[in-house]
């Protein structure tokens, strides 16, 4: 490949768009400048490899492949079965998996894949067992509902938004919090951390049909030979979501109890976080669960996407080289570096550090609400997310807390000393910033006060930080 070959592409691709719709091209140049020059500190966000990329932009898009591989329902998708099943197989190698799903197009469609597959395991083969019969449609209406009644236990627990699980794990909100009777575990108030025990004491009362592990913003390691434990003594079928923490695993940074896919029925993720693939989710299980699974699509899935297929084999193929392990190593050492560095200017961190590639802070301390700190550090070059800390007293959309992850940046090449760089600028910007008021004096959670100077000075400390490590160094667009 010619050392320039990457330029290449895009330049080409550039300007193919520009011909068509310029102001689409211009947003995508933009959208790199714009990556180029923050400090971008979203934990779920990372940089996908060029040849990802590309991957991305061709004619599988065009195709139409419901089904699975060698058993669609549209004719000439020869092609798509080989990429999806290279996909899988990959997947399968890197994860230790005996099977695994590439179609879902997020992790909210790999959940939603796998609580179908469960309930129909759980809930509908025995009723249509019970009834002798092969299909629903093959029961009337009411005795499907008095089968659903009589066996239908759709109870779910899993773990609370403001303890650090996702939405998808029962919010009421959300379908699932819908779909399910649900309930959920937090976390031990004086520790942040899960308390097993209470677990425990939940499922013994709740006997939930999944029990469901994982989380967006809990910076500590999950043992799942525990969580297993626990399903098991309750008769539960036990889930775990990796979105967030896939890459670590994928790196053997999480091994034995904190590897999920030895110890779970089935284990869901993105590609798209610490795993850095395309956007889109995927679905591990064993096989008593796989030809469940394999109904995603058209049962919950609309159509697959070949082309984001596709490009899952080629970054899960990137997963399996030898320096993906040193890249997630390096993750959690910058995550770890970059509390120690928090914790030294006296910031206060839940849980009181990270084991994993995510730090939360909480920024009452600063006197802060999460929605003042968030938009103080994007005016000062720094873009992270507020999310609500356990227990916490602003809600989930002003929030107490700032999440800040070290994928992307670890992926540009930052290391430990660039971390305590920006731990300071980090907390320069939330010590210099106060809470605003409303136009009627009362006190606001969402305006606030920064001077312009000092949010200037740390943007370019920020830009100067970032120099150094070029992101996509082989690519230039002029
Ligand atoms: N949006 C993802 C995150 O930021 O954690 C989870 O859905």
């Amino acid at each position: 490949m010619s050392l320039n070959a990457e330029s290449t592409a895009f330049r080409s691709a550039l300007e193919v768009i520009r011909a068509v719709e310029p102001r689409v091209a211009d947003a995508i140049g933009a959208e790199l400048a714009d990556q180029r020059e923050s400090l971008k500190l979203i934990a779920s966000e990372n940089y996908a490899s060029p040849a990802t990329l590309l991957t991305m932009g061709n004619w599988f898009s065009d195709k139409y492949a419901e089904g699975t591989v060698g058993r669609r329902f549209y004719a000439g998708c020869q092609n798509v079965d080989t990429v999806e099943a290279l996909a899988a197989e990959h997947a399968k190698e890197l994860f230790g998996a005996s099977h695994a799903y590439v179609q879902p197009h997020s992790g909210i469609d790999a959940n939603l894949v796998a609580f179908w597959a469960i309930l129909a395991d759980r809930v509908e083969s025995p009723a249509l067992k019970k009834a002798q019969v092969r299909q629903v449609n093959d029961l009337t209406e009411a005795d499907w509902f008095a089968l659903r009644r009589e066996l239908g236990n759709q109870r779910m627990l899993g773990m609370s938004l403001d303890a650090g699980g996702h939405l998808t794990h029962g919010f009421r909100p959300n379908i699932s919090g819908k779909m399910f009777d649900q309930r959920s575990y937090g976390t031990d108030p004086a520790t942040g951390l899960i308390d097993y025990d209470r677990v425990a004491e939940a499922a013994r009362e709740f006997t939930p049909l999944i029990l469901v592990a994982g989380y967006s913003a809990y910076p500590r390691k999950v043992n799942f030979r525990i969580m297993r434990e626990i399903a098991d003594s309750v008769g539960a079928t036990f889930m775990v979501d990796m979105a967030h923490f896939a890459g670590l695993v994928a790196g053997k940074v999480f091994t034995g109890d904190f590897d999920p896919v030895p110890h779970a029925h089935i284990v869901t993720t993105t590609t798209h976080k610490s795993l850095r693939g395309p956007r889109g989710g995927m679905v591990l299980c064993g096989p008593e669960l796989a030809d469940q699974v394999d109904r995603g699509c058209p049962m919950v899935l609309g159509g697959p996407l070949p082309h984001v297929m596709a490009a899952k084999a080629v970054a899960l193929a990137e997963a399996r080289r030898p320096d993906f392990a040193d890249y997630a190593q390096r993750i959690v050492d910058n995550a770890q570096a970059l509390a120690e560095g928090l914790l030294r200017r006296g910031t206060t961190l839940v849980t009181g550090g990270t084991d994993n590639h995510l730090v939360l802070l909480d920024v009452s301390s600063y006197g802060l609400t999460g929605r003042q700190a968030e938009q103080a550090l994007l005016d000062s070059g720094i873009v992270t997310n507020r999310n609500a800390v356990p227990q916490d007293r602003n809600g989930a959309w002003y929030t107490s807390g700032i999440r800040i992850g070290t994928p992307a940046l670890t992926t540009r090449g930052l290391g430990t000393a660039e971390m305590d760089v920006t731990a300071e600028l980090i907390h320069t910007v939330l010590s210099q910033t106060t809470p605003g008021a409303n136009a009627d004096g009362t006190p606001s959670k969402a305006k606030y006060v920064l001077d312009p100077a000092t949010a200037d000075k740390i943007s370019k400390q920020a830009t100067d930080l970032l120099a150094t490590f070029p992101l996509y160094p082989t690519i230039t667009l002029t």
